[in-house]
């Protein structure tokens, strides 16, 4: 039985403090000191296979190989028949950082914490994807998001609920969008090898089902963060600095040919590429510039500490301080808002372009993130 109470499921007990409804996602509010964002350090890793079943490991980690001077990448080549794409109706929500957790909670670095300790030690497990929508929201004029939270043994839970609107959207892709999603993953096929003396295969079939995922630890102002985030490939030299230092992310993009598809890259594309990598300590970005057929016409290397310097000749763009403050005051905000440690409620927060962020709560309801297996688990 759901119920839907913006004001009142508080409590009845009117004398205590009010708590604040909403939270304005207005730029200007989040203009001050760049918070304190603790180097991200990995704490474990884990894969999927083309099966998309987990395994604890680092079996589907590739390695970067450098392109020639002009490389003759064909994105479209093999999408009607080298392609297995996931099914993407399936919503997965924290399951595999949840199995991770399961599988390694002596790995997860507490401080002042006994062994026998119950708690995890951590304010806030989720994906490295839905904390780059949260960074992203200052900015964003085109899509919402729900997040839906839930407190377990002190730690607070965010899981991503698709929109109605995203839903839509997903169920309605033209042949061509569907084409295009295909070419992200054919660029990763021409860049990496499996193998840390091996060479890319552009032969093979493409299965968006594999994934490796990084487990990291940081601290965004006084919120202690475990999340996970996919990485493409890390580089091969085995003296490079330990993950996630020595990760990259790959990316495509359509080639620039003029100063307003410059001025849009720069305030749109670059503000998405930074959130992700910076999250998680990802160093370094590899864009591959294709054209209409899906030709790569050129390959550049984006450092992401360099980032926002690179998008400071753009008329009132974006800012990394905005950025991270507005997701530390909202995190701040699920904290005052989520207080009862009950799995089985969900509160579910919800921004729409040119709004505020509001929230509902839910009890036994579609959207509970945390299953039986894990809750048992953790209890035993
Ligand atoms: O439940 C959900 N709504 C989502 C689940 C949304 C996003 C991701 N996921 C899951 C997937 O299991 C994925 O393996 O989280 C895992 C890791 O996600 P993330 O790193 O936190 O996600 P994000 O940063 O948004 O995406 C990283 C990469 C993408 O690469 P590009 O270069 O396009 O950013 O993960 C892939 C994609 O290759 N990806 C996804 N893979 C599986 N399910 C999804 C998705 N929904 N979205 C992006
Ligand atoms: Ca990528």
């Amino acid at each position: 039985s759901d119920y839907n109470t913006n004001k009142r499921h508080r409590s009845s007990d009117e004398s205590q403090q009010r708590l604040p409804e909403t939270l304005s996602a207005h730029r200007q509010l989040y203009e001050r000191n760049f918070p304190l964002y603790k180097q991200p350090v990995e704490v474990g890793f884990f894969s999927l296979d083309s099966r998309r079943s987990f395994f604890n490991d680092q079996r589907q980690l590739r390695y970067y190989v450098q392109p020639r001077k002009s490389p003759d990448f064909n994105l479209r080549d093999g999408y009607t028949s080298r392609f297995v794409k996931r099914d993407d109706s399936v919503k997965e929500k924290l399951d595999h950082l949840l199995q991770w957790i399961l599988a390694n909670r002596d790995k997860i670095q507490t401080r002042d914490q006994t062994p026998s300790s119950s708690a995890l030690g951590v304010d806030f497990v989720t994906w490295r994807g839905h904390l780059t929508k949260v960074l992203t929201t200052p900015y964003e004029t085109q899509e919402g998001w729900m997040l839906a939270a839930s407190k377990f043994r002190g730690t607070i839970y965010i899981s991503e609920v698709e929109t109605d609107a995203a839903r839509e959207n997903r169920e309605t892709r033209s042949e061509r969008q569907e084409e295009m999603m295909y070419w992200g993953y054919k660029f990763e096929q021409y860049m990496c090898a499996d193998n840390v003396d091996g060479t890319p295969d552009p032969g093979g079939v493409v299965n968006t089902n594999e994934a490796f995922c990084t487990v990291v630890q940081t601290r965004l102002a006084d919120h202690k963060l475990l999340f996970s985030g996919e990485v493409d490939c890390r580089v091969k030299d085995p003296d490079a600095p330990p993950a996630p230092g020595c990760y990259v992310e790959l990316k495509t993009s359509a080639e620039i040919c003029t100063p307003k598809q410059q001025s849009n890259f720069h305030r749109y594309k670059l503000l998405k590429w930074w959130a992700q990598s910076f999250l998680p300590g990802v160093p370094q970005i590899v864009a591959g510039f294709r054209d209409h057929d899906g030709i790569v016409v050129s390959v550049e290397t984006f450092q992401t500490s360099k980032i926002s310097q690179l998008i400071k000749n753009e008329y009132n763009c974006w800012k990394p301080t905005v950025c991270m403050n507005f997701c530390s005051d909202f995190l701040s905000f699920i904290k005052s808002v989520v207080k009862e440690d009950d799995p089985r409620l969900v509160y579910l927060f919800r921004w729409d372009p040119h709004r505020d962020v509001t929230y509902t709560v839910h009890r036994d309801s579609p959207f509970t993130i945390l299953p039986d297996w894990y809750i048992k688990d953790m209890k035993s």
